[in-house]
């Protein structure tokens, strides 16, 4: 392992590289324990690099056999090689051609970085600094190549062989070896390379391009499992089509290929026309598959192959551009999953992630900018922050400039930067130049970390008429950052009259655009607007759609709460205005509940659920999220410090309680009148009500937990899918007592063969709001199925845990002791997934401050170690800074 003794790497450092690597062509010879690999690299000094420079190329854990300067063999022990350097002192200052062969074990990587096995096949992982482990590279995304690869294989052991590019040929080396050479024809930097070599199954299809070219698609799989990438294929053909329709991109090789392998770090991986994914964002039977899989499997799909234009042809300079291919992909997988379901609830969902995952980051020790300027380690860099608050980025540009100028500007982008490295600078000058606007303020997004607080506040007079809404935002200190800028904030804004209709937007103080739009810019610390001729007293409905990555603190009364949520135009804010609601009544029977009063519940907020689930006809998966409070972590970090997890789990349970027994009836009904369709469908709708359902079961048990579980058994025994399966053992693993257990069995039992199931089992167990959970996990660490080697296992154990607030956080400190542990015993096997399981601590300052002194205990355990990983050693630094 290496361990820390990284150098920061620093934005403002950057160099262009002093030599380009134009063609490589790779003889790999795949081995068990001894993999060749022969590179021939044509190298040439960069005109935009120092002359004279030495050539220095990187590796990782690497063993040179043989060097070759321009076909002349170079003695190796005259050369400066270490495993992660090699050096030619005086290189050729023309073109020149070096070769150099390296010898790896893919069996014993267990970081899964690199070359490495998962189950009989061999895979790569290169993003983003795994090439240097197969040989040594110019390591960097800004070195752009064209790569010939020639695999060679024992045939029996890996009749697949597969590489980016074009098939170009293949054939037979010996009685027992055969060999493919790939070509990819685009260039493209390391981190984009891969290849596969394995006894697998597939599924083939095919897609026809805008301009009629065939592309030949494939998903492999373990063999037995493809019927399972059904799902996955279909996908795949929705979002090329997609892509061509609403970004105008069409697919540029031949063929596009998927593998679906069982150890990965992480989701998936878009090297160019070769995706390797976790096989759980592939594989998919209605039996083994939750609705929620599909969806995630039909985004992650969609997400990769958008890769292939935003990350691909168009590549990133360096690492600190990373936002520039994530942000933009995730926000164009959104667009795609809101045109192929509810944009609304799609809308909801993303904004829920958001909040979960990325306001805790923005707000805590791991704070960064969405374009860092300084790194330690980039794999630690794969953050909600870039991802997410990268995508909220790129809506608010579109909602700022409008949807033709972000269309026109998109086209300028892929016109302009096609085959280039790029920078956040290089993209926003495309929209500055489309839209006509000065976008150098709205680049502070990129460059200051913190979430924004935004605050409104209004005031009607009923003599004149006029409705004056100000706004006011302040983005709260982080780390090396004390004092921030104002931000450009697109508020999209509607006045809600009494009827729930919106009232007209007449104002001086708006330009017309505004006005037309509804969208009103904030981009001073303070805006007042004065609407006039406003002919009654409205309810602002600000910030529609989550126009703006912010918090909102807002006046709007309870009262006017309830008009937003059974009338708002904009779902969002109609979802929103319960969830705020609910929020505010959680955050008074906490405080109820720590003085010894009883909790409440006023009645208004009961009507304004039953109301939900009277319409709930109308978009089943909107009402499913409408009537599901805000979680324990929401509410956490509403309060957002001296947080007590217990006192927000009883104030939950009880609100929960209470609404479920007074709406009983009607929940009943629903429950009935939902249950399930024979045949099964995964579109929207059918899952709409499925999620309803599951939803509405919960509640149900809340309010009684006898006649919950009773319902919950009934639905476990007649359910025709995982769904209604899952949503109903997830409603038992919350009843503790003897039924719960067998239920787990019995789930266990019928599903033990299946990986991808029993995850969920483990995962589910894990997250448990109970004392006995800790005790639990750390007997399911025993288990036969629990293994550290298969991250997916991992994560739904220990990562479920550490996402526990009440059992992670226990008082006591045994749960951050737990995965401190795990992380100290993982870290020499897996350092990624390490130090993304000890992230789970971004929020130990918000506890109260028993908590908060046990989890700086556990977390200066783990940084006492003398070796640790870099990736762990940034996270436990940082984390406690
Ligand atoms: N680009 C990859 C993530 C690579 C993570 C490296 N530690 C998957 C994705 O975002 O599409
Ligand atoms: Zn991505």
């Amino acid at each position: 392992m290496r361990t820390d003794t990284a150098q920061p790497v620093r934005l403002a450092d950057y160099r262009p590289p002093d030599f380009l690597i134009d063609r490589v062509e790779l003889d790999v010879e795949l081995h068990l324990t001894q993999t060749r690999v022969a590179a021939k690299l044509h190298i040439r000094p960069n005109p935009k690099g120092r002359s004279g420079a030495p050539l220095v190329l990187d590796g990782d854990a690497l063993k040179a056999v043989k060097v070759a300067l321009d076909g002349r063999g170079l003695d190796l022990s005259s050369l400066a090689i270490t495993p992660d350097r090699f050096e030619l002192p005086n290189p050729p200052q023309q073109a020149f051609v070096l070769e150099i062969e390296t010898q790896i074990d893919p069996s014993s990587n267990t970081q899964l970085m690199g070359l490495y096995r998962s189950g009989s096949a061999f895979c790569t992982q290169c993003e983003a600094e795994g090439f240097r482990r197969i040989t040594y590279f110019l390591d960097r995304p800004d070195v752009l190549s064209i790569y010939t690869t020639r695999i060679i294989a024992d045939r029996k052991e890996a009749p697949i062989l597969l590489g980016n590019g074009n098939l170009i040929e293949q054939g037979t080396i010996d009685s027992n070896r055969h060999y493919a050479i790939w070509h990819d024809p685009h260039p493209k930097p390391a981190y984009l390379f891969a290849l596969v070599g394995g006894d697998l199954g597939s599924v083939h299809d095919r897609f026809i391009t805008a301009s009629g070219k065939e592309v030949a698609l494939a998903i492999y799989v373990e063999h037995g499992k493809e019927s399972r990438a059904a799902y996955a294929m279909d996908s795949l053909k929705r979002c090329m089509r997609w892509d061509e329709e609403v970004f105008g991109r069409e697919y540029d090789l031949d063929v596009f290929n998927i593998v679906a392998v069982s150890d990965f770090n992480m989701g998936a991986m878009e090297n160019k026309g070769l995706n390797i994914f976790n096989d759980k964002y592939v594989l998919a039977l209605p039996r083994t598959a939750t609705d929620m899989d599909y969806a995630h499997i039909e985004g992650v799909i969609a997400h990769e192959y958008f890769h292939n234009w935003t990350g691909n042809r168009i590549t990133c300079r360096d690492w600190f551009q990373l936002c520039l291919k994530e942000g933009l992909t995730v926000f164009r997988d959104q667009e795609f999953s809101s045109d192929m379901r509810s944009r609304p609830v799609k809308r909801i969902a993303d904004v829920r992630t958001l909040r979960a995952a990325q306001f805790p980051e923005d707000s805590g020790p791991l704070a960064h900018n969405v374009r860092p300027e300084t790194y330690l380690e980039i794999n630690n860099f794969y953050t909600p922050t870039i991802y997410e608050k990268g995508a909220e980025i790129i809506r608010m540009l579109k909602a700022l400039i409008g949807s033709n100028a972000f269309r026109k500007g998109m086209d300028l982008y892929f016109e302009r930067c096609d085959g280039m490295a790029a920078t956040v600078e290089d993209f926003i000058a495309c929209f500055a130049e489309s839209s006509g606007r000065d976008l150098t303020h709205f680049m502070q997004w990129y460059k200051q970390a913190g979430t924004p607080m935004l605050r409104v506040t209004t005031q009607y007079d009923e003599q004149t008429r006029n409705f004056t809404l100000s706004m006011e935002q302040e983005t709260p200190p982080t780390a090396g950052q004390p004092h921030k800028q104002p931000l450009v904030i697109p508020v999209a804004i509607g006045l809600v009259g009494a009827t729930g209709h919106d009232l007209p937007l007449e104002s001086g103080d708006a330009t017309a655009h505004e006005i037309d739009t509804g969208i009103f810019e904030l981009s001073t610390q303070q805006r007042i607007i004065t609407f006039r001729n406003v002919r009654e007293r409205p309810v602002a409905s600000v910030l529609r759609g989550f126009s703006a990555p912010v918090r909102l603190e807002l006046d709007t009364s309870n009262e006017d709460l309830l008009r937003l949520a059974a009338h708002d135009r904009d779902l969002f804010n109609r979802w929103q205005a319960i969830q705020t609601y609910a929020t505010r009544l959680l955050r008074q029977n906490i405080t109820r509940i720590a003085a010894g009063e009883l909790p409440q519940l006023d009645q208004g907020f009961v009507e304004a659920i039953a109301e939900q689930l009277r319409h709930y006809a109308h978009d089943p998966a909107f009402t499913a999220q409408a009537i599901t409070l805000p979680s324990d972590g929401d509410m956490a970090r509403e309060i957002g410090r001296d947080v007590d997890p217990d006192a927000i789990l009883s104030a939950r349970q009880h609100l929960r309680h209470s609404l479920g027994g007074l709406l009983q009836s009607q929940l009943l009904a629903a429950h009935q009148e939902l249950s399930s369709e024979e045949t099964f469908s995964p579109d929207a709708r059918s899952a709409g009500r499925r999620a309803l359902r599951n939803a509405v079961l919960d509640l149900t048990a809340a309010g009684d937990k006898d006649l919950g579980a009773d319902l919950a058994m009934r639905q476990y025994e007649t359910a025709h899918n995982m769904t209604e399966q899952f949503g109903a053992l997830a409603t038992l693993s919350l009843i503790p007592g003897d039924r719960r257990e067998k239920a787990l069995d019995l789930f266990f039992r019928t599903h033990a063969a299946d990986a991808l199931v029993v995850d969920k089992w483990f995962a589910l167990q894990a997250a448990i709001p109970e004392k006995m959970t800790l005790k639990r996990v750390c007997e399911l660490m025993q288990h036969h199925a629990f293994t550290y080697a298969n991250p997916n296992r991992l994560r739904s154990l220990v990562g479920s845990f550490a996402a526990n607030l009440t059992q992670f956080h226990r008082a006591d400190g045994e749960g951050y002791d737990l995965v401190a542990k795990v992380v100290m015993d993982l870290d020499e096997r897996n350092p990624q997934v390490a130090s993304r399981l000890l992230s789970a601590f971004r929020t130990w300052r918000i506890m109260e401050p028993a908590r908060r002194g046990k989890a700086e205990a556990a977390l200066r355990r783990v940084a006492s170690l003398s070796k640790l990983s870099p990736d762990v050693r940034d996270i436990v630094d940082r984390s406690l800074a």
